[in-house]
């Protein structure tokens, strides 16, 4: 049987564009091999002293679960030995993290990451996963600095996923494309199970977290209206699935085909999940899957960060799905816009 492994399929692909210098292969490994220490934590989840809180308080003033603290240990320890990225801005930490050994220092790398996503979700079992963006630093020596990290996702050279699920699948994009691997776990190899991924035409699903409605702009209810309504030529009613975590709920959509939501409420204007390190890359691998990624009103991808752990509201899946709630926020909700 002839299969490709993440590596390998990673050293083809690079050595497919002249003046490559491996080092992205290199960082993309490192994220691999991290994800697989994290996929055997997360399987044995149950059986002890993994679960319960850690004690902590994150910066976003959430409980950690210990898991949570292991995952961002494991991404970072694998960053700072491959030695191809000079700063890592992880949701755990409040501040960037620096990476100044020697080999680190001068990496032309940084990477945002959500170590472990969805991490309410672990003690029912539920999947969970890691989010990770990539950007080539805009210093250009020496010590890294937050201005490395406030770029817009468009600049992103990569980005992907690991979702822990019924089976352990690696997806990433470098920009040219999407592709995902399955963990094969007797041999420990991530294994190209999904190559070339692009939103199915006819989705019809819609994910969002449906007890905010109240909460929700009014461009929000309207389009949860119009996904309830009965239209056999455009599929409708469409099914609702959420399973609140958002790698899930992304991945799912992705294959079946349908709309991920995380709007802006009248409490929260800025959404929920964090743009550089959740919204960004979602929206780089939908565009690269042949989808769309917006506020409501702006391409997620040109939005300009002002600080590491900034949220935005985000619409993403099929282009013709987001088109649509797109229409809505613009003729309910112009109230919403942010920038
Ligand atoms: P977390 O970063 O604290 O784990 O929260 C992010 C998660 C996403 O995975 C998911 O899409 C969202 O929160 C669900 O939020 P809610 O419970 O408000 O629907
Ligand atoms: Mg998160």
């Amino acid at each position: 049987m002839k299969f490709q492994t993440l590596t390998g399929f990673i050293v083809e692909k690079q050595a497919e564009y002249p003046g490559a210098s491996g080092e992205l292969t290199r960082l993309l490994n490192d994220i691999g091999t991290a994800a697989k220490f994290v996929n055997r934590e997360v399987n044995r989840a149950g059986l002890g002293d993994v679960m319960g809180y850690a004690g902590e308080i994150n910066v976003q003033g959430e409980e950690q679960k210990k898991l949570d603290v292991f995952a961002n240990e494991q991404f970072i320890a694998a960053l700072t030995d491959g030695g191809q990225c000079c700063a890592i801005g992880s949701e755990e930490n409040e501040e960037i993290i620096i990476l100044d050994n020697a080999h680190s220092k001068h990496a032309k790398y940084v990477v945002a990451i959500d170590p472990l996503d969805g991490s309410s979700n672990i003690e029912s079992n539920v999947s969970i996963g890691t989010l990770f963006s990539v950007y080539l630093r805009r210093t250009v020596r020496g010590i890294a600095t937050i201005e490395d990290f406030l770029q817009p996702g468009r600049n992103l050279v990569a980005a992907g996923y690991v979702l822990y699920g019924s089976s352990t699948v690696l997806v990433y994009t470098t920009g040219y494309g999407v592709n995902g691997f399955t963990l094969e776990p007797s041999v420990g190899s991530f294994i190209l199970s999904h190559p070339g991924m692009k939103y199915p035409k006819g989705g019809n699903i819609y994910s969002i977290n449906e007890a905010n409605y109240i909460y929700f702009p009014e461009g929000v209810k309207q389009y949860v209206r119009y996904c309830q309504e009965d239209d056999k030529s455009t599929s409708r009613p469409y099914s609702t699935r959420y399973i609140g975590s958002m790698v899930a709920d992304f991945h799912r959509n992705l294959i079946r085909g349908g709309i991920f939501i995380y709007p802006a409420t009248t409490k929260n204007k800025q959404g929920k999940l964090r743009l550089l390190y959740e919204c960004n890359p979602a929206a780089f691998l939908a565009e690269q899957a042949g989808g769309k990624a917006s506020d409501g009103f702006r391409r997620i991808l040109d939005i300009q960060p002002k600080e590491l752990h900034e949220r935005a509201p985000i619409f993403v899946g099929p282009t013709n799905m987001v088109d649509k709630a797109e229409e809505f926020m613009q003729k309910y909700s112009p109230e919403f816009r942010l920038g």
